[in-house]
């Protein structure tokens, strides 16, 4: 079966099953009226996954586990904050992005535009107002929907010095990406300063905790779609902060009248900790989040809506050697669970077959019995048939991006293809100044630096994101193959990816596959990227946008897409 048809069998089945789904919900609640799950999404940020089941800790993540689905194969398309944190809010790819300055500016030396190669390279990623999203498509079903949390939607409303009216402007922002309600909102990272009262604009789950509790109680009579996208467990430190931090302190400097009451102490999570003999350093941040996702489950039982509730936990991006890479270090976030107990047949299995975050939204429009608008542009794939028991493969394949790499995933093979387009080689004058920094690292005895900047030759970039901001992870993990074009790693036999396979004759098929399932990707996609599609397989439209700019950076004799050279070496010369 080829890729379309495979897809298309896909996502008729997620459709037949759906309603299959709404029916069972029917007679689980014992009532004749149709009533669709209530959605609740935590998407966790930078935890180590490896934590989750250590020592029994976790009972409340590990329970959805026990009464769900555990995908033991999660990946996201992005292996950072930001950009992951638009595509599971968007249902697609930052190469889908409906931002114009995305698709429709090229060049004008922005780092999230297209080269004059037509290549696009997109970093942070917000989505648009005017684009399908999760809260604006689940609406369609009668939806009501909160978010709480890191969001990275927004930018600081920075003018106002209230921080409570600060979360009024975001909540009314937020209104037009489709949140009915939000509350105890972060725009992005926390930074966490110490001032005369203390640690300020700290992690604050208990506050999380209680205005999702808050909005349930609110709306326990229709569907709701519920959005905790946690600061737990980024920085800063949020061990510090457990012992040290006011629990009246929250995000973006509030202060709240009174410590929410709504989770077990902060002290008893350390207690919990100690008393099964384990690191606190490590796993308490990692209890202090299961304590805030059993306060919100606490309340789905208080209201008898736990059954009828698809509960889901994910998190943004890998977090074990290769976070920012294209290695899976960066991109896999298994494990990720679904529960959903009036839905679930056979609850507590594991499902070892590749899955996106980009399927979330089709597995929740398929759940809410919702059809998926003409425009909606949604590259994932219901889960709902694994969810009633399928234990086939949804995908062929699993797809990402970073800077200037793409990747595959399969069920056994990883393939990386690095390409720097031409507009990002360098120049002769850059050359030289990479040779000075060169000198200049070893002038300073800086020899890891030194060997990275000798090992890039005559290119930019890395397998990473598209400017070196932060080599240090993939580098440090995969040392050898870290600048490879093309890698391909056996998920089987070296999940550590320390052996590329690529240039080995006996895995010439296996290449040659993977890179047609690439250019498939590509295909789906605008823009080109280097062979998998050149600017032949585009539009007449691409192709007249992508001649005029070539026309306008001869003319100027400007390299356009082109950061300046500093943003390049800046990471090293710090
Ligand atoms: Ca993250």
């Amino acid at each position: 079966m080829d890729r379309r048809a495979f897809m298309k069998r896909s996502l008729a089945g997620a459709g037949t099953l759906a309603l299959g789904g709404i029916a069972m919900n029917k007679t689980a609640l014992g009532s004749g009226k149709l009533r669709k799950p209530n959605i609740v999404l935590f998407f966790v940020d930078d935890h180590t996954v490896e934590t989750i089941n250590a020592g029994g800790l976790c009972p409340n993540i590990k329970s959805l586990g026990e009464t769900g689905i555990t995908f033991d194969r999660a990946y996201v398309p992005h292996p950072e904050c930001a950009a992951s944190r638009m595509a599971i809010l968007s249902g697609h790819c930052q190469t889908n992005s409906r931002r114009e300055n995305y698709r429709n500016e090229i060049g004008s030396g922005r780092r999230d535009q297209i080269s004059v190669e037509g290549q696009i390279w997109c970093f942070g990623g917000k989505i648009t107002r005017d684009e399908w999203s999760m809260p604006k498509l689940l609406k369609l079903a009668g939806y009501n929907t909160f978010c709480c949390g890191k969001l990275k939607l927004l930018n600081g409303a920075k003018h106002e010095k209230d921080p409570w009216k600060r979360q009024q402007i975001y909540r009314e922002v937020l209104k037009t990406y489709g949140w009915d309600d939000a509350g105890a909102i972060t725009p992005g990272n926390l930074h966490m300063h110490k001032t005369e009262k203390g640690y300020m604009s700290t992690h604050n789950p208990e506050w999380r905790a209680q205005v999702t509790m808050e909005f349930i109680d609110k709306n326990k009579d229709k569907p709701f779609l519920c959005y905790i996208a946690s600061n737990l467990l980024h920085a800063p430190s949020p061990y510090e902060q457990l012992k040290n931090a006011n629990p009246r302190h929250a995000c973006d400097d509030i202060i709240l009248d009174k410590a929410p009451d709504v989770m077990p102490s902060r002290k008893s999570v350390i207690e919990r900790v100690r008393k099964a003999g384990l690191d606190e350093h490590k796993f308490a941040p990692l209890l202090w989040l299961d304590d805030m996702v059993g306060a919100v489950l606490g309340k789905l039982d208080e209201l008898g809506l736990r059954d009828n509730t698809m509960v889901a936990l994910i998190q943004d991006n890998g977090h074990h050697g290769g976070k920012n890479s294209a290695f899976t270090g960066g991109h896999d976030v298994s494990p990720a669970f679904i529960s959903w107990p009036a839905g679930t047949k056979n609850p507590g299995r594991h499902y070892k077959y590749p899955i996106s975050s980009l399927d979330l939204i089709p597995t929740f429009m398929a759940a809410a019995g919702v059809k998926e608008p003409a425009d909606a542009g949604l590259e994932g794939t219901s889960l709902l048939p694994v969810i009633k028991g399928q234990n086939e493969p949804v995908h062929i394949n699993t797809y990402g991006e970073v800077g200037y790499t793409r990747w595959v995933v399969t069920e056994k093979w990883h393939y990386i293809a690095f390409r720097v387009p031409i507009s990002r080689q360098l120049t002769e004058q850059e050359k030289q100044v990479r040779r000075e920094a060169i000198a200049e690292a070893i002038k300073k005895g800086d020899t890891e630096k030194a060997e990275l900047l000798k090992s890039l030759g005559d290119r930019v970039g890395q397998v990473g994101r598209s400017v070196m901001t932060k080599p240090k992870n993939g580098l440090k993990a995969h040392p050898k193959h870290f600048l490879d074009r093309d890698q391909l790693y056996d998920l089987d036999n070296d999940p550590d990816e320390q052996n590329n396979l690529a240039y080995d004759p006996k895995y010439k098929e296996v290449l040659h596959d993977m890179k047609k399932l690439m250019r498939e990707e590509c295909l789906r996609r605008p823009g080109t990227f280097a062979e998998f599609k050149t600017v032949d397989d585009c539009s007449p439209r691409w192709q007249k946008m992508v001649a005029q700019a070539k026309k306008k950076a001869d003319a100027e004799g400007i390299k356009y897409g082109y950061p300046p050279i500093k943003d390049y070496y800046a990471p090293w010369q710090t």
